[in-house]
C-alpha cells in the first residue's frame, strides 16, 4: 500500500515550483463497475492524447491497485509497474487504453476511494482517492468527460447514482440491475463520484434564472427521510443566492446529495452528486442544535457554490487549493450572513478563525495560503487554506468595493470557465476589473504567520489634533524567518463622549510604520480599529479599560462593539493569570450594559457576554498555564454570575417558555437562555442545577437539551449523572446525537475529565472506525485545554495511543488530530517534554502513514 511506510524511509516531497503540464491528456473515460462490497471490478477505457512534443510514456497513478489486464487500442500491451504507477510506452499521438482492476470496498477503512458505509457503497476522491479506484493521471489539471456504468445486486443496491445526468437503466434478470450516467462537463478525477445503496430521496425542483428545471434529491436511508427538509430548503436558497449575488446558474438537469455516516470530513462537491457526512444533512428539532441547523445550511451552500468556484473553474495543482476553498468559504460565509444577522455571523467566523487558524499560523505547522511543498496533500486541508484563504478574498472584496468585486469575479468565471486555474489568475482578475495594483497584497498568499499591528493614539488638545501611529510586524514561521510588510486594509473611526468624531475610513497599511493625523478633534478620542475585522490580524492598542467599556456600549459597528468587550475581558483575565489583582468591575458593568440593552438582538448579546475561551487566553501568554487560566476564568464567571444574578434570571425568564422555531429570533432566545443558565450555575445559585435539569427534561429541542446537559456535566450536582444517563438512554440509537454525548463529556471543565474520557474510550459505543465518533471524543478532548494538559501527562498519552491506533485504520482522520500535541513550545518545560515524548513515540511507530509522519515530524521541530 503506497500510503504506508516506515518513518526511516525518506518521504517524497512535492514542490510547487516543480509543476509541469501533464504529459498526456485524457479527453474521455468510460468506467464500468461490477459493484460488490467484497470485490468490485472496475474496467476503464481512457482516450489519451500526447500533450506537446515528447517521448515520455503514459504514466497512470495507482494506489493499492493490481492490473488484471491492460490493453492499448484493443491489443495486449507492453506495460510495467513503477512503484504503484502503471507505465505504458506509447508510439502515437492518441490511443485508447483499457485497464481492469478489482478492489475491496468493504475493507477500505481509509474512507478514500470506493468504500462501504452503513450498507451502501460510496466514493471519496479528493484529493488523490481516484487512484484507489482505477489507474489514471490523478491530478486536477487533467479534465475528462466521464461515462459511468454500474451493475449491482438490485435488492441490496436499488439506487445507483453517479455524476451528471442519468441516461439509461435496466434489469439483467438475474437479480442484478444496471444504470448509466454521463457527465457532459469535463472534470478532474477528484470530482468523480458514485453511490449505490438502498436509499430514498426527498425530492424538489429549482427553476434557474435561464428557465432550466433542475431535479433535486437529498438521498438518505428511509428512516432518515423526515430529517432532510432543512437541507433541501438550504439547497434551494443557495441556488437562488448564487444567481442573485454572483450571477451563477446551475448547469445540469439533476443535482443530488447523498448522506453517509462514515466520512472523513464535512462533505464533497462532486459534480452533480455531492456526498455529505450525514451530520451536515440530517436535522430535526429533537436531534439537531441551532448550531447544527446553521452548519447544515452553510455546508450545503458551500458544496453547491463549488459547482462554479471549484468545478467549472478548478485548480491547476493542489498548491492552488485555496483558489477554490478560500473563495468558496468566503461565498458561504456571505450567504449565511444574508440569512440572518451579518454581525453575529462575522463574530462566529472570527471566533473560529482565532480558535483554529491563529494557533496554526503560530505553530510548527504554519504554512502560507498557497503552500510551497507538501508530503501528503490531505494534511493541507487546513484552517489556513480555508479560513485565512477566505479572509484574503474578503480583503480584496473590501479593497475593490462590491461593484468592482462582482465585475472581477465575473471576469474570473468567464475567463477560466472549463479550465484549471491558479491563485495568481484570480488575483489578476481582481487587479484588471478592480483597477488596482495588488503586487504587494500577493504576500498574503506567500507569507505565513498572523501579522501584528500596534496602534497608538495621541491627542494634542491645544492643536485639536489626534495622531495615530500604526506599526506592523509579521512573525517568523517555519522556513520563513524574514517577513516583508503586508497590505492591511484597516477600517477605523474615532469616537468622543458624544459619538463618532470622524467618518469610518479604510486605511491600507502597507509600510512597517505609518502615521495618520486627524484635525479638529477637541477632546481625547477613542479609537475603533479593524472594524468588521477588516484584516485577519492581531491588533494591540493602548486603549484603557474605560475606553473599551465605552466602545462596547457605543461603537456603531457591532463587530467592534463585540471586540471591545472581548478585549476588556481578555485584558482583565490575562492580568489575573499573571498574578495581578483582578478588578472585575469594568467587565461586570460592560456586561450589564450589553445584557440590558433592549435595542440589541439576543444572539448578539449572547455572543458579546461570553468570556474568551481558555485556549484563546492561553494564546495571549508567553507560557500557557492551564490551571491558572481556568481559575482566573472561573473566578470572573462566578463574579459575573453573582453580580448580575438578577439580570441573568430576567434574561432566562423572558425566553424560558418559548416553543421551538428555527428563526433568527428563536435562535437568539435559545442562545441567551443557555448563556444565562451557564452564568447562573457559575454564580453558585442553589437552584441552578434544578433549573438546568428542568430545562434538560422539558426541552422541545436539542439546543436547550444539550445546553442544559453541558451545564450539568460541568458541575457537581446530584443531577449530573441522571442527565448523562437520561441523555444516553433517550438517544442510544442515534449515532449523531451519541456523538454529542461523548463530546459534551470530553469538553467538561471538571478536574476529572481526563479520567472520564479514558473510560469513555472503552464504552461499547465508542469506535475509532467512525470519524465523527473519533472526533467527538478524541478531538474534543484534545482542545479542552484544562483536561488535555493535565499535569500528569495522561492527556498526551491518551491522544498518542488513540492516534497510533487510528492511523492504522484511517491515516487522514488521524493526522488531522495531531496539532494539539504540536503546541508543546507554548507550555512549561515539564509539559513540553511530555508532549514531545508522545510525538516521538508516534514517529517511532512502525508502519506509520505518510500523513501521520508529516504531521508528527513537523510538530517536533
Ligand atoms: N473539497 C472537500 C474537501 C476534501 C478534503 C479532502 N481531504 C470539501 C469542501 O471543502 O468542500
Ligand atoms: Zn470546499
Amino acid at each position: 500500500m503506497a500510503d504506508i511506510q516506515t518513518a526511516t524511509q525518506a518521504p517524497t516531497v512535492t514542490r510547487r515550483e516543480d509543476y509541469r503540464e501533464p504529459d498526456w491528456l485524457v479527453s474521455e473515460i468510460d468506467l464500468d463497475f461490477e459493484l460488490d462490497p467484497a470485490s468490485t471490478r472496475v474496467k476503464a477505457t481512457l482516450r489519451v492524447a500526447r500533450n506537446g512534443e515528447h517521448d515520455r510514456p503514459l504514466r497512470l497513478d495507482g494506489d493499492g491497485l493490481a492490473a488484471l489486464s491492460v490493453s492499448v487500442d484493443g491489443a495486449a500491451a507492453d506495460w510495467s509497474m513503477d512503484g504503484s504507477d502503471l507505465v505504458i510506452p506509447l508510439a502515437g499521438a492518441a490511443h485508447s487504453i483499457e485497464t481492469e482492476v478489482a478492489i475491496a470496498p468493504e475493507r477500505n477503512t481509509q474512507l478514500q476511494g470506493l468504500y462501504a458505509s452503513g450498507g451502501m457503497l460510496c466514493t471519496q476522491c479528493e484529493a488523490e482517492g481516484f487512484r484507489r479506484i482505477t489507474f489514471f493521471p490523478d491530478r486536477p489539471d487533467v479534465l475528462t468527460r466521464y461515462k459511468v456504468r454500474m451493475t449491482a445486486d438490485k435488492a441490496r443496491f436499488p439506487v445507483l447514482l453517479a455524476n451528471g445526468d442519468p441516461v439509461g437503466q435496466g434489469d439483467l434478470g438475474d437479480g442484478r440491475h444496471w444504470a448509466e450516467w454521463h457527465d457532459p462537463f469535463p472534470k478532474p478525477s477528484y470530482l468523480f463520484a458514485l453511490v449505490a445503496g438502498d436509499l430514498v430521496a426527498n425530492r424538489g425542483t429549482f427553476t434557474t434564472m435561464g428557465g432550466r428545471e433542475v431535479q433535486l434529491g437529498i438521498w438518505v436511508r428511509a428512516p432518515d427521510l423526515a430529517k432532510t427538509d432543512h437541507a433541501l430548503a438550504a439547497l434551494k436558497l443557495s441556488m437562488a443566492w448564487d444567481e442573485k449575488v454572483y450571477g451563477r446558474e446551475y448547469d445540469l438537469d439533476v443535482f443530488n446529495i447523498v448522506a453517509v455516516d462514515d466520512f472523513n470530513f464535512g462533505a464533497m462537491e462532486n459534480k452533480g452528486l455531492n456526498v455529505f457526512n450525514s451530520r451536515y444533512i440530517l436535522a430535526d428539532p429533537d436531534t439537531a442544535t441551532d448550531f447544527d441547523y446553521d452548519a447544515i445550511a452553510a455546508v450545503v451552500a458551500h458544496e453547491y457554490f463549488h459547482n462554479w468556484s471549484g468545478n467549472r473553474v478548478t485548480c491547476r495543482d493542489w498548491f492552488q487549493l485555496s483558489l477554490k476553498e478560500g473563495f468558496t468559504v468566503f461565498r458561504d460565509q456571505s450567504f449565511s450572513g444574508d440569512q440572518g444577522s451579518k454581525a453575529v455571523k462575522r463574530i462566529e467566523d472570527v471566533r473560529a478563525l482565532r480558535a483554529s487558524q491563529f494557533p496554526e499560523d503560530a505553530g510548527p505547522l504554519a504554512h502560507p495560503v498557497r503552500p510551497d511543498a507538501y508530503i501528503e496533500i490531505s494534511n493541507f486541508y487546513t484552517a489556513t487554506i480555508y479560513n485565512k484563504g477566505a479572509e484574503v478574498i474578503r480583503m480584496m472584496a473590501t479593497i475593490l468595493g462590491p461593484e468592482k468585486f462582482r465585475a472581477a469575479t465575473d471576469l474570473y468565471f468567464d475567463r477560466f470557465d472549463g479550465t484549471a486555474a491558479t491563485c495568481e489568475d484570480f488575483v489578476r482578475c481582481m487587479e484588471e476589473a478592480g483597477g488596482v495594483d495588488l503586487t504587494q497584497f500577493r504576500r498574503w498568499y506567500s507569507q505565513a504567520g498572523t501579522p501584528r499591528v500596534t496602534a497608538n493614539l495621541k491627542h494634542d488638545a491645544g492643536a485639536q489634533r489626534a495622531t495615530l501611529t500604526l506599526k506592523q510586524k509579521v512573525p517568523p514561521t517555519p522556513g520563513q524567518s524574514d517577513k516583508a510588510p503586508m497590505v492591511l486594509p484597516l477600517k477605523l473611526r474615532l469616537f468622543g463622549e458624544a459619538g463618532a468624531v470622524t467618518d469610518e475610513q479604510l486605511v491600507l497599511l502597507s509600510e512597517p510604520v505609518a502615521e495618520l493625523q486627524f484635525e479638529g478633534v477637541a477632546a481625547r478620542p477613542v479609537l475603533s480599529i479593524n472594524r468588521g475585522f477588516s484584516s485577519p490580524i492581531i491588533v494591540e492598542t493602548d486603549r484603557t479599560a474605560a475606553d473599551l467599556a465605552f466602545l462596547s456600549a457605543h461603537d456603531d459597528d457591532p463587530f467592534a462593539r463585540y471586540e471591545a468587550m472581548q478585549q476588556l475581558m481578555l485584558d482583565t483575565l490575562v492580568k489575573a493569570v499573571n498574578g495581578g489583582a483582578a478588578d472585575h468591575g469594568p467587565v461586570i458593568e460592560a456586561v450589564r450594559n450589553t445584557l440590558t440593552d433592549a435595542a440589541l438582538d439576543r444572539s448578539f448579546i449572547a455572543e458579546a457576554v461570553l468570556l474568551p475561551s481558555d485556549s484563546f487566553i492561553g494564546d495571549q501568554m508567553a507560557v500557557v498555564d492551564p490551571e491558572a487560566i481556568f481559575t482566573a476564568r472561573e473566578a470572573l464567571r462566578h463574579a459575573l454570575g453573582k453580580s448580575l444574578e438578577a439580570e441573568w434570571r430576567a434574561a432566562y425568564a423572558a425566553v424560558r417558555a418559548n416553543r421551538f422555531e428555527y428563526s433568527p429570533a428563536g435562535k437568539g432566545a435559545r442562545r441567551i437562555k443557555n448563556v444565562a443558565l451557564g452564568y447562573l450555575a457559575a454564580s453558585g445559585a442553589a437552584d441552578a442545577a434544578d433549573m438546568a435539569f428542568a430545562q434538560f427534561e422539558d426541552a422541545d429541542n436539542m439546543t436547550d437539551r444539550q445546553g442544559a446537559l453541558g451545564t450539568l456535566v460541568n458541575g457537581n450536582s446530584e443531577k449530573r449523572s441522571a442527565a448523562i444517563q437520561g441523555f444516553y438512554q433517550r438517544y442510544a440509537d442515534n449515532a449523531l446525537v451519541l456523538d454529542k454525548w461523548f463530546q459534551t463529556q470530553a469538553l467538561s471543565t471538571r478536574e476529572d475529565t481526563a479520567e472520564s474520557v479514558e473510560a469513555l474510550a472503552g464504552h461499547r459505543d465508542f469506535t475509532l472506525a467512525n470519524p465523527n465518533r473519533a472526533r467527538s471524543l478524541v478531538g474534543a478532548f484534545s482542545v479542552n485545554q484544562r483536561a488535555f494538559h493535565h499535569p500528569s501527562g495522561r492527556g498526551y498519552r491518551f491522544l498518542a495511543d488513540q492516534l497510533i491506533a487510528l492511523d492504522k485504520l484511517n491515516p487522514q482522520t488521524a493526522a488531522k488530530l495531531v496539532p494539539p500535541l504540536g503546541r508543546w513550545k507554548r507550555f512549561d518545560a515539564e509539559r513540553a517534554a511530555k508532549m514531545r515524548a508522545e510525538l516521538e513515540r508516534i514517529v517511532a511507530t512502525p508502519g506509520l502513514s505518510k500523513d501521520m509522519f508529516e504531521q508528527a515530524t513537523k510538530s517536533l521541530d
